[in-house]
């Protein structure tokens, strides 16, 4: 294998841990971090996440933008960002953190996990009506690298499922529908509603009251459920609380939000149909991120293909 080049790695990431990302990244190169800005201007790759509006403008040899995580809205959020490619993550470990969250959350709600907890605080002992998942249609919008692999999981458990993209896609077991001409049926079709979509101009706030009214409710849960584990601005918060207190929404489980962390005065935290999560569905490990990321800065060097490059028009 060829000798890897020195470029050097600048790290702006906000709410992580930098010392261990940069711990792990400095055993192969040099790295710095945004807390000794103004960085060197001769910092040649950006790992990013959340990072300020700005910095990056401000560096003239760069050459890459890594997102340290799946989505990579935040790096968009920039109105100075250079143009050069970026990177996003795709990690089997992530993915595994992914399909686990969905398959719990829908598990949960098919064996009406929340309509027991209700009762284990009041002592109540009353038994609820079982559905097998073959009942059961779970509608995921979005069948990337996490929705392909949540849906697998899910067709193995036996569910029926249905899939959402934006270009036509095909997945085993899965009924696929796509665009603006495939959304009503798609909803027609789906008793809980995974998101995981990316946010971009063209997804954010899909998930509103007028989108949750096209789920089906007179369904084997006995209502439509929501899971979103994509991003806060794909929904509208206030279309959800409406949805769930005028019955168009049974249960939902969020993992993201509008606002992060979620305020203190959202109703949302002591809602009895809502589960939240502190958009920990799938959590960026460095342990497992760091070689896959200093793999494609190698790649880079030895003038060959990167994977995982977002398409900038796309959005993601
Ligand atoms: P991918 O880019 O692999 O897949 C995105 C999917 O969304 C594709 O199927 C794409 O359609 C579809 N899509 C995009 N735009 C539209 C649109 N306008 N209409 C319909 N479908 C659309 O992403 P990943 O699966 O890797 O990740 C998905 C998202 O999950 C990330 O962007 C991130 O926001 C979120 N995430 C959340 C985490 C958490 O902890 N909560 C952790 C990791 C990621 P097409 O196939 O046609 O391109
Ligand atoms: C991601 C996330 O995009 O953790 O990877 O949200």
């Amino acid at each position: 294998m060829s000798q890897p080049a020195r470029g050097r790695v600048l790290l702006a990431l906000t709410r992580q841990d930098v010392d261990y990302w940069g711990q792990l990244l400095g055993k192969d190169r040099e790295v710095t971090t945004e807390r000794a800005w103004p960085a060197d201007p001769s910092i040649d790759y950006a790992l990013v996440w959340k990072h300020k509006p700005g910095v990056l403008a401000g560096l003239p040899n760069l050459k890459l933008v890594i997102s340290m995580g799946a989505g990579v809205d935040h790096v968009f959020a920039d109105p100075e960002l250079p143009d050069v490619p970026i990177l996003r993550v795709v990690a089997e470990n992530l993915t595994t953190h992914m399909t686990e969250y969905v398959v719990w959350r829908v598990m949960d709600h098919h064996r009406q996990g929340m309509a027991y907890r209700v009762q284990q605080a009041g002592k109540v002992w009353e038994e609820h009506g079982q559905q097998t998942a073959a009942c059961v249609h779970v509608g995921i919008m979005g069948l990337g690298h996490l929705g392909r692999a949540a849906a697998k999981a899910l067709v193995a458990l036996g569910f029926r499922v249905n899939g959402w993209t934006r270009t036509p896609a095909a997945a085993e077991g899965v009924d696929t529908f796509h665009g603006e001409a495939g959304l009503k049926d798609f909803l027609a079709a789906t008793d809980i509603l995974v998101v995981l979509l990316p946010h971009t101009p063209a997804t954010e706030g899909i998930i509103d009251y007028d989108l949750l009214s096209g789920l089906r409710r007179d369904n084997a849960l006995g209502g439509a459920v929501l899971i979103n584990a994509g991003r806060g601005m794909l929904q509208k918060e206030a279309g959800i609380l409406r949805a769930l207190d005028d019955g168009t929404l049974k249960e939902a489980s969020l993992d993201v939000f509008e606002e992060e962390p979620l305020p203190a005065q959202s109703p949302l935290w002591s809602h009895p149909r809502v589960f939240v999560t502190p958009h920990a569905a799938a959590t960026s490990d460095p342990e497992h991120l760091v070689p896959l990321m200093l793999e494609q800065i190698a790649r880079f060097e030895r003038g060959e293909a990167l994977d995982n490059l977002v398409d900038r028009k796309a959005g993601y």
